[in-house]
């Protein structure tokens, strides 16, 4: 049986999480000392570990069949290759910062401006979006220090706290691009791929899923069953059961992340006892 490939971040902040995915999709493997690729042992899935600036590369070549990677390396390297599904980890910002004593009113200002940057691609297209001629120069590491040994008027750099900029004296001042972890796929993958990436996306369909819900119990007097029940939101209409002690019912439940503190403030107010709160592990609709 055909097998697909999926590149994955060998070492770095994207490595854990994405292969934390796949295990929690049931895919089972075991990684070698030092070893660049690794075979599921239930699932027909290889796995090529490598640097995160190629992987984009090697999806639209077709050497690798999926990719995950930054959403801001995608745009960088490859301009064909299809986005299937945002991940919701390795969150950053692409960002234009100054250093600090630089008045900075609007892009206007970096024009004929000197602009240090790992990301070239996605830099000039913005600049020319933006009808701003600057100069960019081409780093690849340690970006941020380009303004102060002189190099250059501003950078562009990938942002998550900000405290890197911070330290070496810079202000971020424009937002080019939100990124997260996004898994790729090659744009002709085989028909017996194809079938392979839909098990595999109904998988992290259930995990994502499941992630942002949480599995909800609480009591309440039979009197405001419906009052209360109106409140869950679940995926249907809640499970009730009868307590052994008369009058009073366990409702059983599904909510979002997002609302929970909201939905528990109410469900107090209109006299819900006893609520327990749970993870659920996946969550198939
Ligand atoms: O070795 P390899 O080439 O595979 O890895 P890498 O060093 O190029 O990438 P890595 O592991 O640092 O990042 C992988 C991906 O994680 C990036 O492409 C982004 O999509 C995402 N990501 C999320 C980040 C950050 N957050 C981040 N904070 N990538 C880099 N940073 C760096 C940034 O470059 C800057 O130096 O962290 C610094 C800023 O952080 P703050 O918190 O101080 O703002
Ligand atoms: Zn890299």
């Amino acid at each position: 049986m055909e097998k697909i490939k999926i590149a994955i971040q060998k070492k770095g902040r994207l490595s854990e999480k994405s292969l934390a995915l796949l295990a929690e999709c049931g895919i089972r493997f075991e990684m070698g000392m030092g070893s660049l690729t690794v075979q599921a042992s239930n699932f027909p899935l290889e796995i090529l570990l490598l640097r995160d600036d190629d992987i984009p590369e090697y999806v639209q070549s077709g050497v690798a069949d999926l990719g995950i990677v930054g959403q801001n390396v995608v745009y960088e390297k490859a301009d064909n290759v299809q986005e299937i599904k945002l991940l919701g980890y390795g969150k950053c910002r692409f960002s234009l910062a100054v250093g600090k004593k630089m008045q900075y009113n609007s892009l206007k200002d970096l024009e004929g401006k000197q602009i240090a940057t790992s990301y070239p691609k996605i830099l000039s297209k913005f600049l020319e979006n933006n009808k701003i001629e600057a100069k960019i120069h081409t780093i690849s590491g340690s970006v941020e220090i380009a303004p102060s040994i002189g190099l250059a008027d501003a950078v562009c750099d990938i942002v998550s706290t900000g405290s890197t900029l911070l330290m070496n004296g810079l202000k971020e001042v424009e937002t080019i691009l939100h990124s997260q972890a996004v898994l790729i796929a090659n744009q002709s993958l085989s028909v017996e791929k194809q079938l392979i990436l839909k098990k595999l996306l109904f998988r992290l369909e259930a995990v994502q899923k499941a992630k942002n819900t949480k599995y909800i119990l609480l009591n309440v007097p039979n009197s405001k069953i419906d009052e209360i029940s109106s409140i869950l939101p679940g995926m249907k209409s809640p499970t009730v059961m009868p307590l052994q002690q008369g009058g009073w019912s366990s409702l059983h439940s599904v909510i979002d992340e997002n609302d929970f503190w909201e939905i528990i403030e109410k469900l107090q107010i209109a006299g819900a006892q006893g609520i327990l709160v749970m993870p659920i592990e996946k969550m198939i609709i």
